[in-house]
């Protein structure tokens, strides 16, 4: 690999790790470029065991969402039935990304389609695929109110805050530990989250606090609806009990000298059960979290995340 392209594989996983490029599709996408590069500047002889290794370091900048070992993977794949067929491999990993920009757009219909007038929705960080959900209820025409979290410590509540706002939804932001609250107040009607990984029982791992939502949205009889592409569906992950939870510093919670002899945890991500899912809308269609697993298995026949070669 050349300096230049060494250079620029650590710049992007060093975005992803310092957040710079968030959110489980943006992380995809951006790591399906950065291995284009490697792939359309690597002599033949080298190909796999540069992608093997930029791979590598892109995979360890973040661990939880599986949509970039995916991404990268199946880039790794695309290689090894291209190799001696550059131009054909660019263009199917421009496929690939193209593909993930289209299923965003399904998604968006999708789920747009299950919002009513006059709905309520509360969300929760900041999701890509449902600000695109909620902007396209909008833009039909569907009067709705939007309720987000502030989501501490990292405060993407603020990015989709901002974005529904910007683009003409009546949006309310609220404090985490509000959600109780607010949902009763406020009447809120569905509950519309992204996903980081969903696993082949139906659990889904998102943003720390979706679970905590879920729970109150069960209780008070509120549909929890999860939106993501296939992408973030890990063929090697039973249940979310065995994906593994970032731990960011805790310099994102509080100062060294702060608190004193306390002891600070900053897990990024949490795991709502499958029971607590209504429904997942992915770019193939509706489906309820115990169909999970017939999905992958019509759809990949589990071999996106397996070495083919
Ligand atoms: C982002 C997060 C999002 C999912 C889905 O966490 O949990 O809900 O990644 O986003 P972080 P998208 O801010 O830590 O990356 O729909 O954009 O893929």
């Amino acid at each position: 690999m050349t300096t230049k392209t060494k250079q620029k594989i650590n710049e992007i996983a060093g975005k992803i790790k310092t957040m710079e490029i968030r959110g489980a599709l943006d992380i995809a996408i951006a790591a399906a470029s950065a291995m284009k590069e490697v792939a359309l500047e690597s002599p033949d002889s080298e190909l796999i065991s540069n992608l093997n290794s930029a791979g590598d370091k892109l995979k360890s900048a973040r661990p939880t969402a599986v949509s970039l070992p995916n991404a990268v993977n199946y880039i790794i794949h695309l290689a090894k039935i291209n190799k001696n067929n550059k131009i054909k491999l660019s263009s199917e990993i421009e496929k690939f990304i193209k593909n993930q920009e289209n299923s965003l757009k399904k998604i968006a219909e999708f789920g747009s389609s299950m919002i009513e007038n006059n709905d309520t929705i509360l969300t929760h960080c900041n999701s890509d695929t449902v600000v695109e959900i909620l902007k396209k209820a909008h833009d039909c025409g569907k009067k709705i109110n939007v309720v987000c979290t502030e989501t501490r410590p990292r405060k993407q509540g603020y990015i989709t805050a901002n974005a529904l706002s910007k683009h003409g939804i009546p949006t309310t932001l609220i404090i985490d530990s509000a959600v109780h609250l607010i949902m009763k107040k406020l009447k809120v009607d569905k509950v519309i989250v992204g996903a980081d990984t969903v696993c082949s029982d139906g659990d889904v791992i998102n943003k720390i606090g979706t679970s905590q939502i879920a729970l109150c949205a069960k209780e008070m009889n509120i549909q929890f609806i999860v939106a993501t592409q296939s992408i973030k569906f890990s063929t090697e992950s039973v249940s979310g009990t065995i994906v593994k939870i970032e731990e960011r510093d805790t310099s994102e919670i509080a100062g060294a000298d702060e608190l004193p002899g306390v002891k600070i945890m900053n897990p990024a991500f949490d795991i709502t059960d499958s029971g607590y899912v209504d429904v997942i809308v992915t770019e193939f269609g509706v489906i309820p979290p115990q169909a999970a697993y017939g999905l992958l298995k019509e759809k990949f026949g589990w071999k996106l995340n397996r070495d083919e070669s």
